[in-house]
């Protein structure tokens, strides 16, 4: 995507947002209406068979062939989607990339497409299976691909475009299994339960300092906090023009530390550490897709959490009822009657005019 002023800087916007001259406000139309109908690109990449052609064509209804036996996409792909949010149209173009383990000579080859597509794009995403806690492989491609990189600044690029996301939370289940429940609009939506939740969130953890910490002297991580308009900078914590920063990685301590010496940004700080989890999701299931499109907008643009703060209603969140039908491994919680019931739709149909 084009780079913007508007994109590049907050500070800008809120002084457009300050200026009553008409040519400004006028500049400003311009830019928000340029950004609004460019595409946000982004990239998915990740070990092979860690769902990443299966997370695309969710996300985007693009009909990409999948496997469940053997490496399967060869060549990138892109999609292109339109997502409307809010009544407002957003581009989404999605590069979905082979996988690297499948071998050493293929993936040694798939390496300068990587390079290339990560840098082309707004967002990266780079995929792990909820589970896996043998990281080492998806260590190496990482540092391999930023040893290819021609300087420090392309590296600090990379790594500031990286998602790390954590598919098929599906297949994790501790105490209990997921439970399917129906929405207002007849659809129906996956919930882990807490036990199942917070695995999920310490492996998100986990997964992410692995992959993060050998880098995290180019990490920055940021949040945008509309009040906070008073500069500061304390250690690896700054604030300048509504944007909270860290630079490298926090730990829960200085989480704390930090909201009790800042206790107007102490949101802002649990949400920079929450920002330093994998996003945990399931194309299986439906589940966490929204907050990974909101995780890629922010990523890719600070002004786009402004138009896209109405991100729901989305679908991303819900299956059909004949789809969920077929899932296995799950419980139905009927919320008309506040009971679980067996694992059939006919209470749906059933229940219709509830
Ligand atoms: N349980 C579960 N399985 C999934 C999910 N997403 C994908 N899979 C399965 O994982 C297998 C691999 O999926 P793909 O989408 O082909 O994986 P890929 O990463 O594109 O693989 P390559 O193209 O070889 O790199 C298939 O059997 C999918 O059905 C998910 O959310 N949950
Ligand atoms: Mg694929």
């Amino acid at each position: 995507m084009k780079k913007s002023p508007l994109r590049d800087s907050i500070g800008f916007f809120l002084e457009l947002l300050k200026s009553k001259d008409g040519t400004m406000a006028e500049e400003f139309k311009r830019m928000v209406e340029e950004e609004q109908s460019a595409a946000l690109r982004i990239v998915v990449g990740g070990g092979t068979g860690t769902g990443k052609s299966s997370l695309t064509n969710r996300i985007t209804g693009a009909n990409f062939p999948t496997s469940h036996t053997e490496p399967c996409t060869k060549e990138p792909q892109v999609f292109e989607h339109l997502l409307e949010i809010a009544g407002r149209v957003q581009r989404l173009s999605f590069c979905d990339l082979p996988g690297f383990s499948e071998s050493a000579k293929a993936d040694f080859g798939y390496l300068q497409v990587y390079l290339e597509r990560f840098l082309k794009g707004d967002a990266a995403l780079y995929t792990v299976p909820a589970g896996t806690r043998a990281l080492e492989y998806e260590r190496m491609y990482l540092r391999r691909l930023m040893e290819s990189a021609e300087s420090d600044a392309v590296r600090r690029e990379i790594v500031q475009k990286l998602i790390l996301v954590m598919t098929k939370a599906d297949t994790i289940v501790v105490n209990g299994p997921w439970t399917l429940t129906a929405t207002p609009d007849r659809k129906v939506v996956a919930l882990p339960d807490e036990s199942t939740r917070e695995v999920l969130k310490q492996q998100a953890r986990y997964a992410w300092l692995s992959l993060f910490e050998p880098f995290a002297d180019y990490l920055v991580t940021r949040v945008l906090q509309a009040d906070a308009s008073r500069s500061l900078t304390d250690g690896a914590l700054s604030v300048r023009d509504a944007v909270v920063e860290y630079q490298g990685i926090l730990d829960t301590t200085t989480v704390r530390d930090l909201g009790l010496r800042h206790p107007s940004l102490r949101s802002s700080i649990q949400k920079l550490y929450d920002r330093q989890h994998a996003v945990v999701c399931s194309s299986r299931f439906s589940y966490g897709l929204e907050d990974l499109l909101l995780r890629i907008f922010e990523h890719a643009s600070q002004s786009a959490v402004y138009r896209l703060s109405g991100l729901t209603g989305t679908g991303l969140r819900c299956m059909e009822p004949a789809y969920a039908d077929g899932l296995p491994n799950v419980r139905i919680a009927d919320p008309f009657r506040k009971r679980l019931v067996e694992l059939k739709f006919d209470w749906l149909e059933n229940n219709r005019n509830n």
